[in-house]
């Protein structure tokens, strides 16, 4: 499942308090103040870690509590500081203060840290108040309290990869079979109405995030079928691949199909149609793909890797193709699951 929205409160840890003391030592009767400053409260920070591509491991825990300051101690010892606390979210994480409110901070790269809730500073102990008419005040501060905030977190998922193809080509199929993600699969057209995104784990320190979208017919470009609003989503991935189904009845066309594909995305955009990189001749288990797989390539320029999703045939190679492909093309692009457009 993909976790793109979690509310969290934190609470920075209270400043300790300041002391009251005075000095006794065994030849000087009336030793001076010497109550310590408390020591400062643990602030909460956020940080980037780049092994995380969800905000699922916060959704068990919604609060978090950094440590209080200690008070002061005798002798001017100032109390023990708190220890700070981060959480750690994946990069692409945006954080607001309340639901619509504006963006406190987003969290891009890598090695980004953000202070999101303040310790609270210690009190001053009584040492501190000594003036020459007052030497032995006993007056003394309490901890400033540690900020305390709920933060909305939102996850916007860069989506290196699209499929993209006509509908019942198996797309979904391909995404349920490489990716964690299960959209629903179904053998008739349109089964699905929006985007799905899942994460390919490509070994154990390379992943990259894939979308799959609705099918794209004749006159997508000008809203027909799902249309328009879909094709506005490739527009943020760098890699787009073609899923062509080559295990229909003959006569079908498979070439025709990738046609209309290339048409469409022409039509929306040139330097869209630059972006399809790969097509996926998908249904390869069936009798007929092997023949209408010639025919694809007969016709096509670009490369084709040729797979039953179904069978789970030739997905690793797949797997390897689109990570070449997104070493390549390397420039991330956004796909925001639970956009208010979808
Ligand atoms: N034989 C065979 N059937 C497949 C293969 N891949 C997908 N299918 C079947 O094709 C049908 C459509 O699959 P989906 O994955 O839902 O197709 P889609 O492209 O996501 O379709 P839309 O969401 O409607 O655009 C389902 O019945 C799948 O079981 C395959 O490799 N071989
Ligand atoms: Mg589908």
């Amino acid at each position: 499942m993909f976790v793109d929205e979690v509310t969290i409160t934190l609470k920075a840890g209270d400043g300790g308090r300041g002391t009251v003391s005075f000095r006794r030592e065994k030849f000087i009767p009336r030793g001076g103040p010497d109550g310590g400053d408390g020591g400062h409260g643990g602030s909460i920070y956020l940080a980037v870690d780049a092994n995380l591509s969800t905000l699922s491991h916060l959704r068990g825990q919604h609060h978090f509590h950094a440590q209080d300051g200690k008070p002061g101690g005798r002798n001017k010892r100032r109390g023990k500081s708190g220890q700070d606390a981060t959480i750690l979210v994946p990069a692409g994480t945006r954080v607001r203060r309340s639901v619509d409110g504006p963006i406190f901070c987003e969290l891009n790269q890598v090695g980004e840290r953000v202070l999101a809730a303040k310790g609270g500073s210690g009190g001053r102990g009584n040492s501190r108040f000594a003036t020459s008419t007052n030497r032995a005040p006993r007056t003394y501060e309490d901890g400033e309290e540690g900020e305390k905030f709920t933060f909305f977190l939102e996850l916007r998922l860069l989506a290196q990869v699209a499929l993209i193809g006509p509908p019942n080509a198996g797309k979904s199929t391909i995404l349920r079979a490489i990716t964690n993600a299960t959209p629903k699969v179904s053998g008739y057209p349109f089964t699905t109405l929006t985007p799905n995104l899942g994460v390919v784990d490509v070994d154990e320190l390379n992943s990259f995030v894939i979308s799959d979208l609705p099918g794209i017919i004749n006159g997508a470009h000008l809203g027909v079928g799902l249309g328009d609003r879909f094709l506005r989503h490739i527009e943020r991935s760098a890699v787009l691949c073609a899923v062509i189904d080559v295990g229909g009845e003959v006569p079908s066309d498979p070439a025709e199909d990738l046609e209309t594909i290339i048409k469409e995305l022409h039509l929306r955009n040139a330097r869209l149609a630059e972006r399809l990189a790969l097509v996926i001749a998908n249904k390869m288990d069936l009798p007929n793909a092997a023949q209408q797989l010639e025919m694809l390539k007969r016709k096509c320029h670009l490369p084709i890797v040729a797979v039953s999703a179904l069978k789970r045939r030739e997905l690793n190679r797949l797997v390897g193709e689109l990570f070449s492909l997104v070493l390549e093309r390397k420039q991330p692009t956004e796909v925001s699951i639970g956009d208010s457009g979808l």
